[in-house]
């Protein structure tokens, strides 16, 4: 007899509702469900394979510990012992900092990780504490802590509603979206220029999402800050504001308009790469456009002036009247507000400290993990001598992912939490894997608060969980209570008395009955007319819709005077940098990143349904650079940076501008091609061999992972008679 489930799928952020068919404890089939309240059915080829990860024979279903060179299964009381024995005698010996913690991205899709994640990294009170967002989204972080008084504050473009988007450096119809959850994306951006509307792609790249935009703008790598200063420029001349009610609603306005000051768009076209009357011609039109909105993602983030891009897009949509606003840039309401959690657990902002070695700031309480490999091999008070990986993957997530590798295999104790034996994990002495995702309950704790529409879902189990077998919820809970059970009654006492304290008191509570507490005390909770709680999420399957945005700012905005600041001093001085690097000649040939649909960062190419078809991690190059260097298609070449080299195949194409090459990063698993059976077959090497852990964008710390200076080489071919 089978069964119908409907499941949210917590790949990435689009939060796709499913069908999931069961079948004597197998799964038969995975679709879209129609009748979700979000996503419309919509899904994409990641969601089947859903069914391969869990039947996929290499995904790890008990704890293994390192023997030698080789890993011997043991028992989950086993591992966790040995774990928090060890743990806590390295925290005795050198102090709480000698242990630290990364937290990869698969944990921000699992509520149980989130919450018990936050308990574990109490208890283990380290200040190596380290996780994805260095190499994500710090910036937009930051430029919402300096704008609007709140890392957490993040707009989110209000596409459906919205006449012009605008979107710099993010290509949603791979990633399915990001800092904007919105199932069904080519539906909803094709429903913008549906409307009469018009959608720009500012992408050195013609990408998926750029071929059905209105219009690309291949800028060069870097520009975007130079680019959105020139467009300000030009708003400001032409007095393309409402001065009067920006009085009213921000301050140091006039402190922008001055920063934009040697930014015209002909000062800036030759660098960027765009010519200065497309410039201004997109100027304009933002700006008499209503609604209009800016948004920028990764490109923008994870380039060197990360900050600074990030707030001017911020600034764009407020000085031009869209912020806060029906299709601009709004905040979420979501059922669960995890602002004020994250505030009782101490995340203020940002630089409250610094790593021991380099002095970089954290933010929200992490420190830049492209710092964690000099933690590791640099001796002294503080020195990481212990590391416990979360569903995480450094080696390959990192810049100079090399560097790193090494410094793993140096420390007394690494415990990885992973469902895979994989290039990180494999330094590990210890893995405990969690159970296949369809085994435990979902709710989206993150991307429910950074959606499109408010929405909440929560989907139980799909399968009753194996025997024995443990969610990362209860594998971080009882790393948390083993270590506090080795403290002395003094340290266990205060512990206790923290904020989440009370879990730890009697028996292990379900991550369903915190979400349950959770929802009654959200803002459609127990409080309002809604009255949402777990019981009623499980009874609409589908979804609840919250509806549409509304403005939010009253309670967002948590800058002291309750005004959006346009002036903040830190990020308006890095436009020095700008005026410098407008006058570098552009560097040679520099690498940038690319997603693609059928992958997942870095650990989705085990699962064939998405790995089979043509080769994708090819270096993509404009046939100008190629030329130049005698490569042709198909070719081998050796890719060379300050801090590394590779060697993958090409191929030429024109999406990519002159002077830029594409790679996807998280591929290149080899090396663990016994444990990896299918992605360490394929075809690949580490982006991230490449990137330079020394070159971090200055306010944020957060790594610099595109527009990399490369040389790329021919590989000359072996000729058989040439000997
Ligand atoms: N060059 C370059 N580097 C990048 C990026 C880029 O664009 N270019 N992108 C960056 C970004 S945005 C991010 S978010 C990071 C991501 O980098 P990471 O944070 O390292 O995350 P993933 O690469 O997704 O690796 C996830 C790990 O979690 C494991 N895993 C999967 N599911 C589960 C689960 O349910 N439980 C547990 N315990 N483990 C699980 C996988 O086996 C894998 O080891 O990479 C960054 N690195
Ligand atoms: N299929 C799939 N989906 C994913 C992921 C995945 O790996 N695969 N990863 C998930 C994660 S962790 C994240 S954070 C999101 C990321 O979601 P997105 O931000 O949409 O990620 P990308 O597809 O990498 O898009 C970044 C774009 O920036 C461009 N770019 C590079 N440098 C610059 C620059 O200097 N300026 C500008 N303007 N553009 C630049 C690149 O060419 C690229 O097209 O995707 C998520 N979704
Ligand atoms: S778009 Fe994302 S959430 Fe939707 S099915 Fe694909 S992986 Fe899952
Ligand atoms: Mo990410």
């Amino acid at each position: 007899m089978s069964e119908r489930h409907t499941r949210t799928c917590h790949l990435c952020e689009a939060m796709c509702g499913l069908v999931v068919t069961t079948e004597a404890g197998r799964v038969t089939d995975i679709r879209g469900d129609k009748e979700d309240v979000f996503s419309r059915g919509h899904i994409c080829p990641k969601a089947f394979a859903l069914k391969e990860l869990h039947d996929d024979g290499d995904r790890l279903r008990v704890p293994l510990r390192r023997r030698g060179n080789d890993f011997e299964e043991i028992s989950f009381e086993q591992a966790i012992e040995e774990t928090t024995d060890r743990f806590a005698a390295i925290q005795r010996k050198h102090g709480k900092d000698a242990v630290g913690t990364y937290i990869g991205n698969p944990s921000a899709h699992n509520h149980g990780t989130i919450l018990m994640g936050t308990v574990l990294s109490g208890v283990l009170a380290t200040r190596n504490r380290f996780d994805a967002n260095s190499q994500d989204a710090n910036p937009k972080l930051f430029a919402s802590l300096r704008a609007f008084g709140d890392l957490l504050s993040m707009t989110i473009p209000d596409v459906d509603r919205t006449r012009f988007f605008l979107a710099f450096g993010a290509n949603p119809v791979a990633s399915n979206g990001s800092i904007m959850t919105l199932g069904d994306v080519r539906g909803r951006l094709n429903g913008i220029r549906a409307r009469g509307g018009s959608f720009v792609v500012v992408d050195p790249r013609r990408t998926e999402t750029a071929k059905i935009a209105s219009e690309h703008l291949a800028i060069r790598p870097g520009g975007d800050a130079a680019f959105i200063l020139a467009m300000l420029r030009v708003i400001f001349d032409e007095g393309l504001l409402d001065r009067e009610a920006l009085g009213r609603t921000t301050r140091n306005l006039a402190a922008l308009e001055r920063a934009t000051e040697p930014f015209t768009p002909a000062r800036v076209a030759a660098r960027v790469g765009i010519e200065a009357e497309r410039i201004a011609d997109l100027a304009r039109r933002f700006a008499t456009t209503k609604p209009a909105v800016a948004y920028g993602r990764i490109g923008v983030c994870q380039n060197e002036f990360g900050v600074l891009a990030s707030f001017l897009i911020e600034a764009l949509n407020v000085v031009t009247g869209n912020f806060d606003t029906p299709g601009g840039a709004m905040f979420t309401e979501p059922a669960i507000d995890l602002g004020p959690i994250a505030r009782r657990f101490g995340v203020q902002g940002a630089g409250h400290h610094v790593s021991r070695v380099r002095k970089l700031p954290e933010v929200g309480g992490n420190l830049p993990a492209a710092a964690i490999a000099e933690e590791i091999e640099t001796p002294g008070e503080g020195q990481i001598r212990g590391f416990l990986t979360i569903a995480g993957n450094p080696v390959s997530s990192v810049p100079n992912g090399e560097r790193l590798r090494r410094a793993l295999s140096t420390l007394e104790l690494m415990v990885s939490v992973d469902i895979y034996l994989n290039e990180t994990t494999r330094h590990a002495h210890l893995i405990l894997p969690p159970c296949s995702p369809l085994e435990r309950g979902h709710y989206d704790l993150i991307f429910c608060a950074l959606a499109v529409r408010n929405v909440a879902k929560y989907s139980p189990p799909v399968l009753p969980p194996k025997e024995g077998s443990r969610e990362d919820w209860d594998i971080l809970y009882d790393i948390a209570t083993g270590l506090l059970a080795k403290r002395s009654l003094p340290q266990r006492l205060e512990a206790l008395s923290g904020p989440l304290g009370r879990l730890f008191a009697g028996i292990k509570p379900r991550s369903e009955t915190v979400l349950d507490l959770l929802l009654r005390a959200g803002p459609h909770g127990l409080r309002s007319a809604r009255r949402l709680d777990l019981a009623k999420l499980r009874a609409a399957p589908h979804g609840v819709d919250l509806g549409p945005l509304r403005p939010m700012g009253k309670e967002r905005v948590r800058t002291p005077d309750g005004r959006v600041e346009l002036g903040p001093v830190d990020v308006l001085r890095d436009a020095a940098r700008v005026d410098r690097w407008l006058d570098e000649a552009p560097r040679g040939l520099v690498l940038i990143g690319r997603r693609h649909v059928r992958s997942n960062n870095s650990w989705m190419h085990n699962l064939t349904s998405l790995t089979k078809g043509p080769t994708r991690t090819a270096l993509f190059m404009n046939p100008a650079d190629a030329a130049s260097r005698g490569i042709k298609s198909g070719d081998r070449v050796r890719v060379r940076s300050r801090v590394g080299e590779i060697e993958v195949g090409v191929e030429i194409t024109d999406d990519v501008r002159p002077g830029v090459a594409s790679l996807p990063h998280g591929f290149g698993q080899s090396a663990v091609r016994d444990h990896l059976r299918v992605a360490g077959a394929l075809d690949g090497a580490s982006m991230n061999t490449l990137t330079d852990d020394e070159w971090l964008e200055p306010l944020s710390a957060t790594s610099i992972l595109n527009g990399t200076p490369v040389r790329v080489d021919r590989v000359a071919e072996v000729s058989v008679d040439a000997e």
